[in-house]
């Protein structure tokens, strides 16, 4: 493997994770996702 392909394939991975600093992310496992929602509905009032 060349270093080209090492560089694309590092790209598509950073590209799948998001960021691990997303507002969304209340549980802060780098998903957006209904377990985060659920904590939203119960922290709601
Ligand atoms: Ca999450």
């Amino acid at each position: 493997m060349n270093a080209l392909n090492r560089n694309k394939i590092r790209l598509l991975v950073s590209n799948r994770m998001p960021a691990a600093t997303c507002a969304a992310d209340f549980n802060g496992d780098g998903q957006v996702n209904v377990i985060d929602l659920l904590l939203l509905i119960g922290d709601w009032g």
